[in-house]
């Protein structure tokens, strides 16, 4: 199936995360059934990250605060072809920056390992020094947008935060300056606390929360997204199981990114494709864009 550019193997695609930190990793997730697989989100510099703890987990998700741990782009060009040189399902590269310009440097410094596509991340939620609030702000969302779409010659994906007011100004903007497909949503931000110390759980103090808890924070926001948008909606946010993926691409998503779940289950791509395919055979339908949107429909 051709979305957004890119011929994924089926509409389950491993979302950016630390199953993506890899090249092996990378083509293990393929392997496992994966349609697409995105990288961790690369930068300009090395990033060591934030302290411990990094990941709490709770009953309905878990919250992170990693801070971008990444090798930079020339470290990570490596992993890019390890990951390509295993395995034939597009490779999405995760790129983030605090501007224009070095979103430009990093897709540029990215090109010669050959990703297929970009997932640009102006939505990481404690992204400090790399401006937590691009992925807020139109304007500069369009600015970004446009300049890695002029810098390279292989389809643009924007990630967008839940953490506005008004996502679909920001999906607006990422689809007039050429993204050919805007992903929904990155984390929500959250906190917890120890009871017994009084001390936020998490060394950052809050994080992005991500897992079930947020599945119908997702699927509004891909059914607003669907609303407004003609680029494709990509659905990413507490998708456990193929009912979750089936409700995503009811309210708008042409195919789905997992992320929380592969924590539990590594072969949950296979799991949720194989009820999708159950799902569309039982009401005859023919292919997952077929029923992209069609809770629209139902008036
Ligand atoms: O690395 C992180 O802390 C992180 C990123 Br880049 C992101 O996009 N979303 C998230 O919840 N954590």
């Amino acid at each position: 199936m051709k979305i957004a550019g890119i011929e994924l193997k089926n509409p389950t695609i491993l979302a950016s995360g630390i199953m993506g930190t890899t090249g092996a990793a990378l083509a293990r997730m393929s392997r496992n059934g994966a349609g697409a697989v995105v990288t961790k989100s690369i930068g300009p510099v090395p990033k060591k990250g934030h302290n411990n703890p990094s990941m709490v987990e709770l009953e309905c998700g878990y919250i992170n605060a990693m801070g971008l741990p990444n090798p930079s782009y020339s470290g990570f060009c490596e992993e890019i072809g390890i990951a390509k040189s295993k395995t034939d399902a597009p490779l999405i590269a995760s790129i983030f920056g605090g501007n224009a310009a070095e979103f430009t440097e990093v897709a540029k410094g990215l090109l010669s390992s050959k990703p297929d596509c970009f997932e640009l991340n102006v939505s990481c939620p404690h992204a400090e020094g790399y401006g937590a609030s691009v992925g807020t702000d139109p304007d500069l969302v369009h600015e970004i947008t446009a300049a890695v779409v002029d810098a390279v010659d292989v389809p643009v994906w924007v990630k967008l935060t839940p953490n506005v007011t008004d996502i679909t100004s920001i999906g607006r903007a990422a689809e007039s300056a050429g993204a050919s497909a805007v992903v929904a949503i990155n984390t929500v931000r959250g906190m917890a606390i120890d009871i017994h110390s009084g001390y936020p759980i998490l060394g950052n103090r809050f994080g992005g929360l991500s897992g079930p808890a947020i599945k119908p924070v997702a699927v509004k926001c891909v059914y607003d997204l669907y609303e407004v948008l003609d680029v494709p909606v990509i659905g990413v946010g507490g998708i456990t199981c193929w009912e979750d993926a089936i409700e995503m691409m009811l309210a708008g998503a042409s195919a789905v990114e997992i992320g929380s779940a592969v924590h539990e289950d590594t072969q949950i791509f296979e799991k949720i494709s194989k009820g999708i395919d159950t799902y569309l055979q039982k009401y005859g339908y023919s292919k997952a864009e077929d029923i992209a949107g069609l809770s629209h429909e139902m008036i």
